[in-house]
């Protein structure tokens, strides 16, 4: 099968085409993680936009993985979006990345895309994982890939190191204000990049911690749309059907970006493709990291101990749909505030219904990945505030008691991934202090977390 090209005739049936011509298309993004999720987010709000507005094209970096640049690559990076739900199937094509560079080898290149004052614009999805922060949100320069960009911070491998090169040229240059947005599932995503990149900045070149000051915003942004990882049997499938594309992503028809009104001028007109823009993005990424996230992750540990290898498996399990339901209505909104405008019921019911959408199977596995960076964002700060208010929430409780056991399992975690991995925790909890952060000096916790293992 030829693969998908600029030349390609674009008359599959029922794959929408471009709503613009692409040789008009000019860089103004350089966007840090090329993933699934992305592709099947940022890029198409991107794709939108470039109907309105050509200036917007994204240039991918990848910090490492040659994969998706491989992939797409020989298909002039184009590629199709499929959102299904149930029978309904929307498809369309989606041209909004230009190229992707691989940082190792188009160092050059990439900086020298900082120094254009046409680009405005360095978003990143680097997972919870890339920022190389601490638990109050500052630089851990202690991190392996910290010393060494401090060392070399003219060949960067963390998204510190490599932010603060690209800044550096950006000064340089005096190619003028330039916003860094985060795109990853971080409780204030914009105040940490910020920090991370100050933090390193400051060890290394004071100058540049007062151009970023004054010249670089790092709003803080919501994103939302379950985009799982693509597998073989996703590619078979679209082959079936006659579409010759590797880069294929299937995902759900919802889709919801948040982002805070601090961008510069020179930055797209984001509220023109159904972003929202709000003055404080925080109570809508609580919402979302206290109900949705953690619901997933909660779903997922439960999911894996009945060996449900996917959400919508163990949402259809009536005992664990009923669990999460009750988890959510009884210990997570009882200490939520949610965004003014929004609906607590609604919210509730649109996440059971998401997950629950068989037509997008998410792995229990990919949810459980990278736990330890992922729990104290998405559950810990709700088992705080009960315990600051004299009470100990028994179900979120059991959730970190079976993420403990996942983690453990050899079995179980033999499936995803975790930094922590491999670890043991002899007779029952202990040794799991280290895993709990503040919650580990709170008797009354750690003693219902034990009372879970009896
Ligand atoms: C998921 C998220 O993999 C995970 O940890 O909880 O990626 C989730 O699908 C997205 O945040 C939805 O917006």
């Amino acid at each position: 099968m030829t693969p998908l090209s600029n030349t390609s005739q674009f008359n599959w049936e029922g794959v929408a085409p471009l709503g613009y011509d692409r040789d008009q298309i000019i860089p103004g993004i350089l966007h840090i993680g090329v993933g699934n999720f992305h592709r099947g987010h940022q890029a198409v709000f991107v794709d939108d936009l470039l109907a309105r507005d050509p200036r917007w094209g994204i240039v991918g970096v990848s910090m490492r993985s040659t994969d998706t640049r491989d992939r797409l690559a020989k298909q002039n990076y184009l590629y199709t979006v499929t959102e299904r739900n149930g029978l309904q199937v929307d498809r369309r094509l989606i041209g909004a990345i230009q190229s992707i560079l691989i940082l190792d080898e188009s160092r050059a290149e990439i900086m020298a895309l900082a120094t254009r004052e046409s680009v405005g614009l360095i978003s990143l999805t680097i997972t919870e994982n890339g920022y190389c922060h601490t638990a109050s949100g500052e630089l851990d320069s202690g991190h392996p890939d910290v010393v060494h960009d401090l060392a070399h911070p003219e060949t960067p491998r963390s998204a510190p190191g490599l932010l603060a090169a690209l800044l550096a040229e950006r000064m340089k240059s005096g190619a003028g204000p330039i916003t860094v947005l985060s795109c990853d599932n971080l409780s204030e995503n914009g105040a940490v990049t910020q920090s991370v990149v100050a933090g390193f900045a400051s060890l290394l070149n004071p100058r540049l911690v007062a151009w970023i000051e004054e010249n670089v915003s790092f709003p803080n942004t919501m994103v939302d749309r379950i985009v799982p990882s693509t597998t073989q049997a996703d590619m078979t499938d679209i082959a079936a059907e006659g579409i010759p594309d590797r880069g294929l992503i299937n995902t759900e028809p919802f889709k919801q970006w948040v982002i805070e009104n601090s961008l510069f001028a020179n930055t797209p007109d984001w509220s023109s493709v159904g972003v929202t823009l709000v003055d404080e993005v925080l109570p809508h990424e609580t919402m979302k990291l206290r109900f949705l996230n953690a619901t997933h992750s909660a779903i997922s540990y439960l999911g894996l101990l009945c060996n449900h290898e996917f959400v919508h498996e163990a949402m259809a399990d009536d005992l664990l749909f009923r669990f999460v339901e009750s988890m959510m209505d009884n210990e997570i909104a009882s200490v939520t505030t949610i965004p003014p405008q929004s609906n607590m019921t609604d919210y509730k019911r649109s996440i059971l219904m998401r997950f629950a959408n068989s037509a997008v199977p998410y792995k229990t596995a990919q949810v459980a990945t990278n736990g330890s960076l992922k729990l104290p964002q998405r559950i810990f700060p709700t088992i705080s505030q009960h315990l600051d208010n004299g009470t100990v929430p028994i179900q979120l409780t059991t959730i970190v008691a079976a993420w403990l056991v996942c983690l453990t399992d050899k079995t179980i975690s033999a499936q995803f991934d975790d930094p922590v991995l491999p670890i043991t925790i002899e007779s029952g909890c202990h040794g799991r202090d280290d895993l709990l952060g503040e919650l580990a000096f709170e008797c009354r916790f750690t003693a219902a977390v034990d009372a879970r293992f009896e």
